[in-house]
């Protein structure tokens, strides 16, 4: 950790499809990472939605199942960085990339989930956005407008515009330290905030992961291991500045 380390410093936290695998949910560019032969890149655009709307809603309402299974609960990770947030003097963001609502479980409430929700629906014919945790079809309407076969899910596909950027974009300007936990790095523009806080704002960079990332390079600090280990180790750690 860096010597000019302050107790009062802002944090801004990354996280990826890698701090939910000890939970039961699969990364998306893993060994598993395959749905139905299909890659993501083929199912999470609105050009395939368009194209095929029953096999991305059946994607989604696949994922949605998973993530309301009994077995599914935030893990060791996601319990940290709540602590992290309550017991923080400082500023603190948590801005996931993740569609499951497992940081929330765990009480985490300065979050930004950039790329959406998978518990939400949205009407495309009114704009509506509504809690949703059963499975889209056809006949389902919408509970604002009532129009039918107008819903899809409240993500954000590649070629869409990710949600809250210009609060994501004020925290990492004025951001000390930037924590990275369990993302690849192949994605943009998450991908690019580390190297965002570093010149925006000189911030002490740390990625957790099991291996390096595509984005590693750009760290001062590199942890490998599990998510569930690493990261109570480095709430304690920052918790022991206060
Ligand atoms: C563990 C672990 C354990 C395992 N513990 N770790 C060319 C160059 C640059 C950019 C582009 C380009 N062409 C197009 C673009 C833009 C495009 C993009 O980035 N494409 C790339 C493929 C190149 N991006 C977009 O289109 C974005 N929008 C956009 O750019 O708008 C315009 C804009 C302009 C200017 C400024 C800002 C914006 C939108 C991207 C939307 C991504 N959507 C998805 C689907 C969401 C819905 C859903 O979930 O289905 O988001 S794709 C998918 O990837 C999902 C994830 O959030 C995202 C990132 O994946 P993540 O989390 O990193 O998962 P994995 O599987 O890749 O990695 C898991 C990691 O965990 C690994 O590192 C493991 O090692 C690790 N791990 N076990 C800790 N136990």
């Amino acid at each position: 950790m860096s010597d000019d380390f302050k107790p009062d410093a802002s944090i801004v936290v990354l996280t990826g499809a890698g701090v939910s695998v000890e939970s039961g949910l699969p990364t998306f560019r893993g060994a598993d990472g395959l749905w139905e032969g299909h890659r993501l890149e083929e199912v999470a655009t609105p050009e395939a939605f368009a194209r095929q709307p029953q096999l991305v809603q059946r994607f989604y309402n696949e994922r949605r199942r998973n993530l309301l299974a009994a077995n599914v609960a935030p893990n060791a990770a996601h319990r940290a960085l709540a602590e992290l947030e309550r017991r923080w003097q400082g500023e603190f963001l948590l801005v996931t990339q993740n569609i499951d609502d497992l940081h929330q479980r765990a009480g985490s409430r300065r979050l930004v989930p950039m790329h959406g929700e998978l518990l939400k629906v949205r009407c495309t014919a009114c704009g509506a956005l509504h809690e949703w945790r059963n499975d889209v079809a056809a006949e389902s309407a919408c509970r604002s407008c009532g129009r039918a076969d107008r819903l899809r899910p409240h993500v954000v596909w590649f070629g869409e515009m990710p949600l809250e950027l210009e609060r994501i974009e004020a925290a990492l300007e004025s951001a000390d330290v930037f924590v990275s936990i369990g993302t690849s790095g192949h994605v943009y523009p998450a991908a690019g905030f580390v190297a965002a806080a570093r010149q925006a704002a000189g911030a002490w960079t740390i990625e957790l992961n099991v291996e390096p990332s595509a984005v590693a390079t750009h760290f001062h600090e590199r942890r490998l291991g599990p998510a569930s280990e690493t990261v109570p180790r480095l709430v304690a750690e920052l918790l022991a500045f206060r």
